[in-house]
């Protein structure tokens, strides 16, 4: 036992009237919501890098956080930041976790000296794990904060660059593997650029696209059965990243041949920076059946950059799950709290709150959706609006060309009626369930 969660107890259901600040109100594991367990629905996982790794800085200052593992540079206290973690996943009962390597482990002197001090950990944890429920979601490779990787990881101009790239997602993905991970991601924070003067962007985008390919071999060559996915997001830390959203990760992954292999893990916070509702994301990637994960941590809309809060709007995570349930669920994703305590909230039940607060958030969210979809509104408002396409002249349509349908509308046979799209109508219809 480290003292960090010392006077904290496990987590409880105790119902919407609770005052207890510290209790779920809404979220309540076993709750069968559409025929599923609402545990099975959420597959929540915490962040490592948010809420262990980070240290509360922002660019105008550092460090506020005063963590028994600081500073992280040793072994030992890599060792009790993750005694930390597991205690906090027992408190909130969380079925999952995410990690970075670099979240986990500290540098070592050269890349074989971190890749000892990564396998240490993964040993460390998967010790941990033999006991618990917590499972990893996914793993990922940071290869955006150490300055090797300033211009880029797969798409950086040099070489030696794209090397140590591939040898570090080898890696991290083996660990993935051994771990049971259920999903590896890649999130090129530097694949992009800062200026097109110095950027030759097609041929950076040719080597993220084999990189990815080589990716994607490996998972193969090694047996892993979980996913591979891409996080789409639009700029910061680069002035424009590759994969800008949801249609750009698409059509990228098509292009390298990669659509029936790799899937996509969208964030709320970067659907809002690309200019995108989150439900807009998960709408797009769900229908070109690319929906695999989600990071559930929404921006601040002043702010204009990836602020990272726990989410905490109910009609736009409703919305969004309401296109969740529709699309079949997460399959192998989950949703995960890529989020992180706001600098001033300095102390364990700030950290523990926040996820109680954001696990709450989402299963009103959900319920709310299948609630939308068990009532049926929407769908039948979908069904009506497009009820034209049903008839055969319709479908024949389809099937002709300009000739056959110039002639229907220049003889007078068609001629389009206006009719309403009532979207007020649809609003009000939701906030009756949110
Ligand atoms: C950063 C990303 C990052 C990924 C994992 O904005 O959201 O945290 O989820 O590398
Ligand atoms: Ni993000
Ligand atoms: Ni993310």
């Amino acid at each position: 036992m480290t003292q960090f969660f010392a006077d904290i107890a496990p987590i409880t259901y105790q119902g919407p009237d609770t005052a207890n600040a510290l209790a779920f109100r809404h979220y309540n594991p076993n709750e069968v919501v559409l025929g599923k367990r609402m545990e099975d629905h959420l597959r929540f996982a915490v962040a490592y890098w948010h809420s262990f790794a980070w240290e509360g800085g922002d660019p105008f200052g550092a460090q506020t956080f005063e963590r028994p593992w600081h500073p992280q540079d040793q072994m030992d206290r890599a060792k009790i930041k993750a005694d930390a973690a597991f205690e906090m996943f027992d408190i909130l009962g969380q079925p999952y976790f995410c990690w970075h390597d670099a979240d986990i482990r500290p540098e070592g002197a050269d890349f074989a000296g971190s890749l000892r001090n990564f396998e240490e950990i993964i040993d460390y944890f998967l010790g941990k794990m033999e006991s618990r429920k917590t499972r990893l979601l996914w793993g990922t490779a940071n290869m955006f904060s150490h300055r090797r990787w300033m211009s880029g990881a797969s798409t950086n101009p040099d070489p030696d660059v794209f090397a140590y790239s591939a040898a570090t997602v080898k890696t991290c993905m083996d660990a993935t593997h051994k771990m049971g991970g259920e999903n590896y991601v890649l999130w090129g924070g530097r694949e992009g650029y800062e200026t097109l003067l110095n950027t030759d962007l097609t041929r950076e985008l040719d080597h993220m696209g084999r990189f990815l390919s080589m990716v994607v071999d490996y998972k193969h060559k090694i047996g892993f059965k979980g996913t591979i996915l891409v996080e789409p997001k639009p700029q910061e830390p680069s002035k424009h990243q590759y994969d800008f959203d949801a249609a750009t990760c698409i059509g990228f992954l098509r292009k390298y041949g990669l659509e029936g292999e790799v899937k996509l893990n969208l964030e709320q916070g970067h659907a809002i920076l690309a200019g995108h509702s989150f439900e807009h994301e998960v709408a797009v990637a769900a229908a070109e059946g690319m929906l695999g994960s989600i990071d559930m941590n929404r921006n601040d809309y002043q702010s204009g950059w990836d602020t990272d809060q726990f989410p905490n709007n109910v009609p736009e995570v409703a919305l969004t799950y309401y296109h969740i349930l529709r699309a079949g669920g997460l399959g192998t994703g989950g949703t995960n709290f890529d989020a992180k305590l706001r600098r001033q909230s300095l102390d364990a039940k700030d950290l523990i709150a926040a996820h109680v607060g954001a696990m709450d958030i989402c299963a009103r969210g959900l319920k709310a959706a299948a609630a939308m979809i068990e009532d049926g509104g929407l769908d039948a408002a979908l069904r009506d609006r497009y009820a034209g396409w049903d008839s055969n002249d319709a479908q024949e349509m389809l099937n002709s060309d300009f000739d056959s349908i110039f002639a229907n509308v220049v003889s007078g046979k068609i001629n389009p009626q206006p009719r309403s799209g009532r979207q007020e109508i649809l609003e009000n219809y939701v906030n009756r369930f949110v």
